[in-house]
């Protein structure tokens, strides 16, 4: 009987999605649309270059998804949906701390962990999950309320989870229930029609609309799903001409003439939706929301801790300057990085500041050195760029912030509740895992490989 591989279920999955959710919100298929067309002119300008970090087949399909769930249950039931797909938790993002207004959840993201799987399909998906109990955000009283509205609801039926523990099990399905399967999971991020209690979804909206739209209404949804396109600045612009008024600023690192880094996005507001409201006299009536938007993302090398202490010192370098000097993000930014900055991977691969693979090149003879700077600088082994597969809390933040209409309330005279990726991998029973562990265990495979073809041992530093 045909199966579906994992890969093939993330990868008709993600496809489904996209097809779904350009349906829902028409300025999402112009989106991929300009971003595809960025990709084909910078692939036909200088195929090697555009194909630096990852092929146009890898890009082309790549979507990151975002999604707001309410209780600890229902983050479990995504991580299994999710595992189901070869997508597994990585990382710990506290947005509670992140975001200047009240944006009051933290999050992870689901993704591919290993090599192989991010070459065939990418897909990840940004969760982020309410924190009803944190006292700055909402009072016991709120709380209370909010976690039996939450208790009352179910996102996602019986028979898909039981679909996702056998496709995360045998890492596969035969193709009747992987068609079941994709069609349930498709289903649960859909847009519903149910009428939303207007006053409970107010009443929220005050403190937040992030808050509102997770736990005033009785289904989630996919709140957007992001291309990747290979020239953030130029796919800008173009989406400017088309009439799309996006936010003013790319969020990440500015546009510069070195190596791309980490991850830079720009996002604009989605149309308002049209939604169905009950009333207090129990009345429905037509109304709309606006929560969706879309987003647009270019992604670059994965930087190491240190890398990334450097990246984070020129951000708060950058803002202070700005503030000081009163000209604009990219102005300061650009200038910075100039500066600061290393201007080239063979610079930034030397000083251990961003991650790579690293593999023999042919036709060096005699006794090789032993770490990486000096067989780089030699001739003996190539590097290649890890691309960044995760997200930035500070731009995350920005995302969340930038499509909000007010600032809502937040109290800070009250202590947050300690929720940090200890606690997470415990509500996921799963292992959440560190990004920095990934990105390390594959160039220290690369290197065993390097050290064995060499004959000797080789070490990533002097
Ligand atoms: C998630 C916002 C964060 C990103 O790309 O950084 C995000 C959300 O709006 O739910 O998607
Ligand atoms: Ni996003």
């Amino acid at each position: 009987m045909a199966v579906l591989k994992q890969w093939e279920l993330r990868a008709a999955f993600a496809q489904r999605l996209s097809t779904m959710y350009g349906t829902e919100v028409p300025s999402y298929t112009t989106l991929v649309e300009v971003s595809h067309e960025v990709n084909r002119d910078l692939l036909a300008k200088d195929a090697a270059q555009a194909q630096r970090l990852g092929s146009i087949g890898r890009v082309t399909a790549e979507r990151h998804g975002a999604i707001r769930v309410g209780t600890p249950e229902e983050l479990r039931q995504v991580g299994q949906i999710f595992a189901g797909l070869g997508m597994h938790p990585v990382g710990f993002y506290d947005l509670r701390e992140a975001a200047v207004s009240a944006v009051p959840v933290v999050s992870t993201a689901f993704r591919p962990i290993e090599e192989e799987e991010l070459a065939l399909n990418p897909f990840r998906v940004f969760t982020s999950l309410l924190t009803p109990s944190d006292r700055r955000f909402f009072d016991a009283d709120l709380q209370h309320r909010l976690e039996t509205f939450l208790s009352r609801r179910s996102l996602f039926p019986a028979e898909l989870i039981r679909l996702a523990e056998r496709a995360e099990s045998e890492r596969q399905l035969g193709k009747t229930d992987a068609e079941r399967f994709l069609e349930l999971a498709v289903r649960s991020f859909e847009l519903s029609h149910e009428p939303v209690d207007r006053g409970w979804y107010a009443e929220l909206e005050r403190i937040s609309g992030v808050a509102a739209d997770i736990g005033g209404v009785t289904t989630t949804h996919i709140n957007h799903l992001t291309p990747r396109v290979l020239d953030i600045d130029e796919l800008y612009e173009r989406m400017q001409r088309r009439g799309i008024t996006m936010i003013d600023d790319i969020q990440g690192p500015p546009r510069w003439d070195g190596p791309d880094v980490l991850l830079r996005q720009t996002s604009f507001r989605a149309l308002a939706e049209p939604r169905r409201f009950r009333e207090a006299d129990g009345s429905v009536s037509e109304g709309a929301l606006r929560v969706r938007f879309g987003e647009v993302e270019a992604r670059g090398i994965a930087l190491t801790p240190e890398g990334r202490a450097t990246y984070d010192k020129l951000v708060t370098e950058v803002d202070a300057l700005r503030k000081e000097k009163g000209c604009s993000r990219a102005d300061v930014a650009a200038e910075v990085w100039g500066e600061c900055f290393p201007r080239s991977e063979q610079e930034l691969a030397g000083r251990d500041l961003a991650y790579f693979t690293f593999a023999v090149d042919a036709g060096r003879r005699g006794t090789p050195p032993t770490t990486v700077p000096e067989l780089l600088d030699q001739g003996w082994v190539r590097a290649e760029p890890i691309v960044y597969e995760d997200f930035l809390p500070r731009s995350a933040a920005g995302i969340f912030q930038s499509n909000l209409t007010g600032y809502g309330s937040k109290d800070l005279t009250q202590h947050a509740t300690d929720l940090d990726s200890q606690w997470m991998s415990g509500v996921l029973e799963r292992n959440l895992h560190d990004p920095y562990d990934l990105y390390a265990q594959q160039r220290e495979r690369s290197l065993q490989t390097v050290s064995r073809e060499l004959g000797t041992q080789v070490t990533a530093t002097c």
